[in-house]
């Protein structure tokens, strides 16, 4: 073995290869005293302690907590400009739709991200994410949608694609060049459908850039009926299919994402009991996203509601420059625990098996097993419920993203 963890404390970790729903959400697997090893950036043993350990490398974890690297499944990476400046109108009480109706939000993010250079926007985001790896993440999603045009829309995506060969955290791509109607089609929204339609949904298949295609589905952005088009041409192309869904307005999203066969639908904070009974019927998962709440000061999604109701449950940071601008996953998991009440245990599948399931990655991350990615965080602290009450601190210790060790504290 080339690495060995000894002298963990308490290992903490969902099993299986897939979302985990219901009450089978906060089965976890407990194992006091135990030890890691990983060989060729697996994992390669998982359990008690052993007697005799051989490895080249050996890491004393001094009783601490071990569990699966962090898995952020809704993040929007890469960005030109941040958007400091939209919170003196916050304050003033100007809303976030009336912000982007005035040209700003979203749209102030296009024009930065247009302004900015391939270059200079990987190494914008390379920074970010070496702060998203101190935190805890070993594998995020990262979206498009702040080019809206074919050539900016794959100048991003090619971000991501630099990015995945230059750092440590799996990225997982998502276009999402439905993400608002960018100014030159104000007046004809239907010509910027047909051009992600025809354009752009083809040209990004055919280079194999995104995995996934996802749509903001939102009063006087892209309606259900909009969305619904956009992703049965994803679909016909290949791509697995996600959607922004209830962020702000109750308009049937979750029902939509439930019947176009969504992988996930992602905030519902409005959602109505039906779509949560529809994503329950057709295994959507839902990633939920309790700092964007915080930040906008908007209910929480009721998440317990939804894991009564059989849904599987995934908690993201929503990472952007508007609507979140916070990139530690360990703030979205203390308000899911304290906000959607949801139990330490449940809040750890959510941010891992959960999330790993609708990125597509729940084969090889996502849970502490032989055979999967030794993706691993050593926490400063010595049980699970640790992590949820000192919140504000960075609680990570060590981070092992597929096998690469990053001392933390
Ligand atoms: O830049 O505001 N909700 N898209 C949908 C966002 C937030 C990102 C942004
Ligand atoms: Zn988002």
């Amino acid at each position: 073995m080339e690495l060995l963890l000894t002298n963990i404390g308490v290992l903490a970790t969902p099993t299986g290869n897939s979302a985990r729903k219901g009450k089978a959400q906060g089965d976890i697997s407990i194992v006091e005293k135990a030890a890691i090893g990983v060989s060729d950036g697996k994992i390669a043993y998982v359990g008690p302690e052993l007697s005799s350990p051989s490895a080249s490398r050996v890491i004393d974890c001094g009783g601490r907590l071990a569990t699966p690297g962090l898995v952020d499944a809704h993040t929007h990476l890469v960005f030109g400009g941040w958007r400091e400046k939209e919170l003196s109108l916050k304050l003033a009480g100007v809303s976030y739709l009336d912000i982007l109706k005035g040209g700003g939000g979203i749209l102030n993010t296009v024009g930065n991200t247009r302004a900015a250079t391939e270059a200079e926007l990987v190494e914008k985001a390379s920074g970010l994410l070496s702060d998203m790896l101190r935190h805890g993440t070993t594998t995020a999603e990262c979206k498009s949608g702040y080019g809206l045009n074919l050539k900016e829309e794959l100048k991003q995506l090619h971000v991501v694609d630099t990015l995945r060969k230059r750092q440590s955290i799996d990225l997982v791509s998502t276009f999402m060049g439905a993400h608002a109607v960018p100014i030159e089609y104000k007046n004809d929204r239907e010509a910027y459908i047909r051009l992600i339609c025809e354009e752009m949904l083809p040209a990004i298949a055919k280079d194999n850039l995104a995995e996934y295609c996802d749509i903001f589905c939102e009063t006087a952005v892209f309606g259900p009926e909009e969305s619904a088009r956009i992703l049965a041409q994803a679909k016909g192309l290949g791509f697995g299919l996600k959607v922004h869904a209830d962020e702000i307005d109750p308009i049937g999203g979750a029902e939509m994402a439930a019947a176009a066969g969504c992988v996930s639908a992602e905030h519902l904070i409005q959602t109505s009991d039906q779509g949560i009974r529809d994503m329950a019927a057709h295994d959507v998962i839902a990633v939920l996203l309790p700092a964007t709440s915080y930040y906008l000061d908007k209910p929480f999604a009721r998440a317990r509601k939804m894991i009564e109701e059989g849904v599987a449950v995934a908690v993201a940071t929503d990472f952007n420059p508007g609507s979140c601008p916070n990139l530690n996953l360990q703030f979205p998991m203390n308000l899911a625990c304290l906000r959607y009440r949801l139990t330490p245990a449940e809040v750890l599948t959510a941010v891992t098996l959960n999330a790993a399931a609708s990125i597509g990655r729940s084969e090889t991350t996502g849970t502490l097993e032989t055979g999967k990615n030794a993706d691993i965080v050593i926490w400063e602290a010595s049980n699970l419920e640790y992590i949820y009450y000192r919140f504000g601190s960075n609680l990570v210790n060590t981070v092992i993203s597929k096998g690469e060790v990053f001392p933390v504290r």
